[in-house]
């Protein structure tokens, strides 16, 4: 562990000569710690990294090119980069029991992008390319080269409902996965929200998708991968794991069995900064089937990779290959089961009932508010969350019903569970005393609403309070 005082003084020298150039971007990453530090972060996809993650992205690794892999670079001098990027892959292996990972993508959606053209290039064009005696793309003839594209472009994907807490990159329109693949999507079941494999297994014999997804970001249950994986073999589908919400969760070992989808599936994409609490970037790991073809990754479908994220991305994987983060796993689960019981306990209506990871989706028509007035009226009460789509959602995506929230971020800050009873309490007291507002014309408002700015204000001051046993960074002073 570094000391207090390093850290204070290796942000403070930071802040010190980037405000020498532009003082309104130090004033601004200074403001940002301190709305850090006043909200209370519910966002069930936001964490706080730790200093020394923070500080492996502020360096020269940014200035470098690295197109290619580890040893193979279309670029000289890599050779540091090349420290950085094996040690995250190593980690990242060691910590998920993966044989590959692949730790270059920018993001989730980076992440799935990968992952999706290399289980094309492994199941279409790979056999395209044999066909045709050919060991490469540009050796086809113009005729089997339309035809693969054509092939390429002609797949099926099953993946969950974006309204059951699916993700858009899981082939829904409004996102390029939509556009590339012919999509269908299971649910959930009606009266209790979970996911029926029975339905699965059904919507997979009729449709025969290429690619069987699973993987959530507003679901708040845990999801069988063995029998997902067991569905996907029987049609003869790859099955893609987006971990992204739930990484901490395997990598900390709440996840285990059925629950880890490393052994089950056979790619698994995840970001690196959610419940895993790295920096803000993405991973693939897989077999050494698709090992090959997920390395094409960069440049198939990302610009040049992040040097210095992927240091940043070995240091917060090393952290999470320490014995306390199996400790702060459990508890991110612990206090996102007391914020549901707090909930439930007040009358609020929860998706499923409750929650087994790490996030809670409150029903907020049962407050008679949509989504979008509800999370106004939280902000305004300095609670910061987000509005959601619960399943069969009648306000749809925009205004929705639901609101999601998560304990990742406060876990971090130490908070624990008669903090989110007390957290339960204000989120309860807000929305049931937020009333929906009108238009101008009188007719009722999705978005409108009515809340006393006083009462407002005594939420925001009971937070802060909250806050303050639990302090952010409290190694860190920047004055
Ligand atoms: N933006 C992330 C989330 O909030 O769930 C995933 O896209």
């Amino acid at each position: 562990m570094s000391s207090p005082n390093a850290e204070s003084t290796a942000f403070r020298s930071a802040l010190e000569v980037i405000r020498a150039v532009e003082p309104r971007v130090a004033d601004a990453i200074g403001a940002e710690l301190a709305d850090q530090r006043e909200s209370l972060k519910l966002i069930a996809s936001e964490n706080y990294a730790s200093p020394a993650t923070l500080l492996a992205m502020g360096n020269w690794f940014s200035d470098k090119y690295a197109e290619g892999t580890v040893g193979r670079r279309f670029y000289a001098g890599c050779q540091n980069v090349d420290t950085v990027e094996a040690l995250a892959a190593e980690h990242a292996r060691e910590l998920f029991g993966a044989s590959h990972a692949y730790v270059q993508p920018h993001s989730g959606i980076d992440a799935n992008l990968v992952a999706f053209w290399a289980i094309l290039a492994d199941r279409v064009e790979s056999p395209a390319l044999k066909r045709a005696q050919v060991r490469q793309v540009n050796d086809l003839t113009e005729e089997d080269w339309f035809a693969l594209r054509r092939e390429l472009g002609d797949q099926r994907m099953l993946g969950m409902s974006l309204d059951a807490g699916g993700h858009l990159t899981h082939g829904f329109r409004p996102n390029i996965s939509g556009k590339m693949f012919d999509q269908r999507s299971y649910g959930t079941d009606p009266a209790t929200g979970l996911i029926d494999y029975d339905r699965v297994a059904e919507a997979a014999r009729e449709f025969r998708p290429l690619i069987l997804v699973a993987g959530y970001s507003a679901y708040p249950r845990k999801v069988n991968f063995r029998i997902m994986r067991e569905i996907a073999d029987s049609v003869g589908a790859t099955f893609m794991v987006d971990m992204a919400h739930f990484a901490g969760l395997v990598a900390g070992k709440v996840f285990t069995g059925d629950f880890d989808p490393v052994p089950h599936a056979h790619i698994v994409t995840t970001t690196t900064h959610k419940s895993l609490r790295g920096p803000r970037g993405g991973m693939v790991l897989c077999g050494p089937e698709l090992a090959d073809q997920v390395d094409r990754g960069c440049p198939m479908v990302l610009g040049g990779p992040l040097p210095h994220v992927m240091a940043a991305k070995a240091v917060a994987l090393a952290e999470a290959r320490r014995p306390d983060f199996a400790d702060y796993a459990q508890r991110i689960v612990d206090n996102a089961q007391a914020l549901a019981e707090g909930l439930l306990g007040r009358g609020a209506t929860l998706v499923t009932g409750g929650t087994d990871n790490h996030l809670v989706l409150i029903d907020v028509s049962g407050y008679g508010l949509t989504g979008r007035q509800a999370e106004q009226a939280l902000l305004d009460s300095g609670i910061v969350t987000n509005r959601n789509a619960v399943p069969q959602d009648p306000n749809g995506a925009w205004y929705t019903s639901g609101i999601r929230i998560g304990t990742p971020a406060l876990t971090t800050r130490g908070l624990g569970a008669a903090e989110m009873d007390a957290t339960a309490e204000l989120i309860h007291t807000v929305l049931s005393q937020t009333t929906p507002g009108s238009n101008a014309d009188g007719t009722p408002s999705k978005a409108k609403y009515v809340l006393d700015p006083a009462l407002a204000d005594k939420v925001s001051r009971q937070a802060t309070d909250l806050l303050s046993t639990h302090p952010l960074y409290p190694s860190v002073t920047l004055t």
